[in-house]
């Protein structure tokens, strides 16, 4: 059943000229036949609304428009009620084929950036055509983000041109359609106990926590719980002083085992990264990935992915330890890129996984458009924190706090 008011939904308006495959498209993206589709030019009479939950972005509310011809009447009604779903519009998804471009897509750009609405362009029917020069450029010349699809194609090219969609999506969405999980709050009581396991090594900035443990006290703060912060080596001997067992304990990935050995079982326990990869990304999609790592044959090759550019240190994470652990359980010799900052690589079609950071220094909807990209590639895409515990066989242990997630990945794993 559909809850949520039409307001709260994302509006996304569907322009084009007539038969270009506008409702193809909302057919292929809801995976039913809401709105009719014919040969025909001007099939679509009146405005077609869709509303669904488009996961990982949340409900919107599709609205298929008719499409203009060059012979349309600007004041023709039918026009005029395509023209008026502009106002009500968040984003524009602007569909055209591979060798057409011009007035009216220069028309539907220049209103849609007047509205200061976020625009895709989709290049449909490319199984008839690559797009042409004049289209590549026009898109390129606006400053757009496009994406290449054939509608009518079902299976695995669906899936990742959907995918592609959702990535060019939401990196046009305005803020406040990227609904935010909360990072810990959820995961305890009020008046609980959280223990907080940071390692000061040489990683550790000078003077200060980093981000993700500065943002884990201020959230168990908010939930009015307590707090306490402590280095691995202090760790067992808090438990002495401990008059009861902590309702969660949250550890640097880089000292899991140690926290997983130190810790009562019945505790749960779970790393900052992995907190990160709900908080950021989508954590089904990590416990899901990880599992290729058991597939990789000498001679693959993964991608590390960094947000940020901070200075690398000599025993680096995501440039030296993880490739490492990595190297050691396969056991031979896999290609290993690294890349940091604002880098990430365009075409990520020759990676068999992508491990990402925990993105604090990037915004959800930028994890979000970075992980529907890899989808889009069909390239399973993890995370550090998700990564690590698994290569240290305790990633079962570190979604405890996840019991929904965890029993996934114990189904999948067959353990
Ligand atoms: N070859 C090919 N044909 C497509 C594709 N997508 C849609 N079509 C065909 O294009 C025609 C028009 O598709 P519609 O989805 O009705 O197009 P529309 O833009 O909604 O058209 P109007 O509502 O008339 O403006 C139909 O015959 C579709 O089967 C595609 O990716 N490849
Ligand atoms: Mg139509």
């Amino acid at each position: 059943m559909i809850t949520t008011p039409k307001g709260l939904r994302l509006h996304i308006a569907i322009f084009g000229r007539v038969n270009v495959g506008k409702s193809s498209f909302l057919n292929a993206i809801t995976s039913q036949d809401v709105s009719i589709t014919s040969p025909h030019p001007g099939t679509t009479t009146d405005v077609v609304e869709k509303a669904m939950e488009l996961l990982p972005i949340g409900p919107v509310l599709f609205l298929d428009t008719a499409g203009l011809g060059d012979e349309s009447v600007l004041g023709e009604e039918r026009v005029k009620r395509s023209m008026r779903v502009f106002d009500r519009a968040d984003v524009i998804v602007l569909v055209v084929e591979p060798w057409h471009w011009g007035e009216y897509e220069e028309f539907v750009v220049r209103e849609a950036k007047r509205r200061n609405q976020g625009i895709v362009v989709v290049i449909n029917k490319v199984d008839l055509g690559s797009p042409s020069p004049e289209v590549v450029n026009a898109i390129s010349k606006e400053g757009l983000i496009a994406i290449e699809i054939s509608a009518l194609k079902g299976g695995q090219e669906r899936e990742q041109w959907i995918a592609r969609f959702k990535s060019a999506l939401l990196s046009v969405l305005p803020d406040e359609f990227v609904s935010v999980p909360p990072l810990l709050g959820d995961l305890i009581p009020a008046g609980g106990l959280v223990v907080l396991v940071v390692p000061i090594d040489l990683e550790a900035p000078k003077g200060r926590l980093i981000l993700p443990q500065v943002q884990a006290i201020r959230d168990i703060l908010d939930s009015d719980a307590v707090a306490i912060v402590v280095k691995e080596r202090e760790y067992l001997a808090l438990f002495e002083v401990l008059t009861r067992k902590p309702d969660l304990v949250v550890c640097d990935s880089q000292v899991v085992m140690k926290v997983v050995a130190d810790t009562p079982k019945d505790v749960k326990l779970t790393t900052f990264s992995i907190l990160f990869s709900r908080f950021k990304g989508d954590l089904l999609t990590a416990v899901r990935s990880v599992r290729v790592l058991d597939d990789l044959q000498p001679g693959d090759r993964i991608l590390i992915a960094e947000a940020c550019s901070h200075h690398p240190i000599q025993d680096d994470i995501g440039r030296v330890k993880i490739p490492r652990w990595i190297r050691q359980f396969v056991g031979g010799k896999v290609h290993i890129d690294v890349y940091a900052g604002r880098d990430y690589p365009e075409n990520l079609s020759h990676y068999k996984l992508v491990i990402h950071c925990g993105g604090c220094t990037l915004n959800r909807r930028a994890m979000l458009s970075r992980i529907q990209l890899a989808k889009g590639y069909g390239v399973p895409i993890t995370n550090y924190g998700v990564c690590i515990s698994y290569l240290h066989g305790v990633l079962d242990r570190a979604l405890s706090p996840f019991p929904a997630i965890r029993e996934e990945f114990l189904s999948m794993s067959g353990r």
